[in-house]
């Protein structure tokens, strides 16, 4: 593997010498403004305690954007608590995600689309993801499986245990991590002193690809590739190299370590949305009219998402209880019987 190579689209090609075509930049353009209203509206949310955190993904929409657009219908996605712009233009309906945040413990609606519960400790879902690769191969079915991830992940046992699998059984996953330069405050440069991150797959046997994050179009056509692989196969992981614009989470405040990262201006300055606007808009592919109408759509879809997940009842705390265990152990119907007792 070239190491330095980094795939991208928007500042090499013109989009008759892409795969795409007028309507599926603008399919992809609408999901991004779809992902970046949704981001805004929950940031917004929380702020005035609607939900009690949120992790923004501000800068990396377009790799979640390109990502779901190169799945098929039945094609398996593992999702981080940060790829809610994944899920957003995968079809997961926004009040799902929402009621998510409420504390509401699974996907609500009846939706049939295979999607795995966002994992929030780090790395748990890779070898999930292996398993569910294996078990696909293991019945000749079709669907591949894609797990998304960041690059604090690739520090877990996990990962390796994960990625070790897939090469010995051929596990049809792509690992695609999105390296957004930060673990909460840990920056890419002490996370590993690997020169790339996508260099790590040759130690598994299995490809690695670098691919602009920030570049819709290269984001589709690397993970539509690395999928067609991953039906023969062959996995990949896929290093997309993309910024985290905001806080970790809204319990986080990045300017205490890097209000001083010298690549913080270069990074603002790619904007994800920005970029694909101004690409699509310098050759006629949109009108003026364009990004307004799609944000003004994907504003009333809000709305009536945030109805529908106000109109779902919150969890108590004796939801913790639920969900893991057919019967609870001892000790713990003990603390349930004493939280109800609390509880009055
Ligand atoms: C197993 C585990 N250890 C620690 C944490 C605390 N934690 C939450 S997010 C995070 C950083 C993850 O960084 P990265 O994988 O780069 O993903 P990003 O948040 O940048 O999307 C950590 C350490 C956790 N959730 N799970
Ligand atoms: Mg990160």
């Amino acid at each position: 593997m070239d190491d330095a190579r980094v795939h991208s689209v928007l500042g090499e090609r013109d989009l008759g010498e892409t795969p795409f075509d007028a309507d599926d930049a603008r399919a992809l353009l609408t999901d991004m403004l779809r992902a970046r209203a949704f981001d805004e509206r929950a940031l917004a949310l929380q702020r005035r305690g609607w939900m009690s955190g949120y992790p923004p993904f501000r800068g990396q929409e377009a790799v979640q954007v390109g990502a779901a657009r190169a799945l098929e219908e039945g094609d398996w996605l593992f999702p981080t608590y940060r790829s809610n712009a994944l899920q957003v233009a995968r079809g997961v309906p926004m009040s799902d995600l929402l009621a998510f945040r409420r504390g509401h413990p699974e996907y609500v609606s009846d939706h049939a689309i295979p999607n795995f519960p966002q994992a929030v400790p780090i790395a748990t879902q890779l070898p999930h993801a292996v398993g569910a690769g294996m078990a696909a191969a293991r019945r000749a079915a079709e669907h591949a499986v894609l797990c998304d991830f960041g690059d604090g992940a690739t520090s877990e046992g996990d990962f390796h245990e994960a990625l070790n699998f897939s090469g010995v059984f051929d596990a049809p996953v792509v690992f695609l991590c999105e390296n957004n330069g930060w673990a909460i405050s840990l920056p890419r440069k002490r996370q590993t002193a690997s020169a790339t991150i996508a260099g790590k797959a040759a130690a598994y046997g299995i490809e690695g690809v670098r691919v602009d994050g920030n570049d819709p179009l290269a984001a589709c056509e690397v993970v539509g590739e690395a999928l067609d692989r991953a039906r023969d196969g062959e996995p990949t992981l896929i290093e997309a190299l993309t910024y985290r614009q905001g806080a970790h989470t809204t319990s986080d405040d990045p300017g205490r370590y890097r209000r001083d990262d010298p690549d913080l201006p270069a990074w603002r300055a790619r904007d994800p949305v920005e970029r694909f606007v101004e690409y699509l808009d310098e050759r006629g592919i949109i009108g003026e009219e364009f990004v307004a109408n799609a944000r003004e759509t994907a504003d009333a879809e809000l709305d009536e998402a945030i109805e529908r997940a106000e109109a779902i009842t919150e969890s108590g705390p004796g939801e913790l209880f639920e969900h893991v265990y057919a019967t609870l152990p001892p000790a713990l119907e003990r603390q349930r019987e004493t939280l109800r007792a609390d509880d009055g």
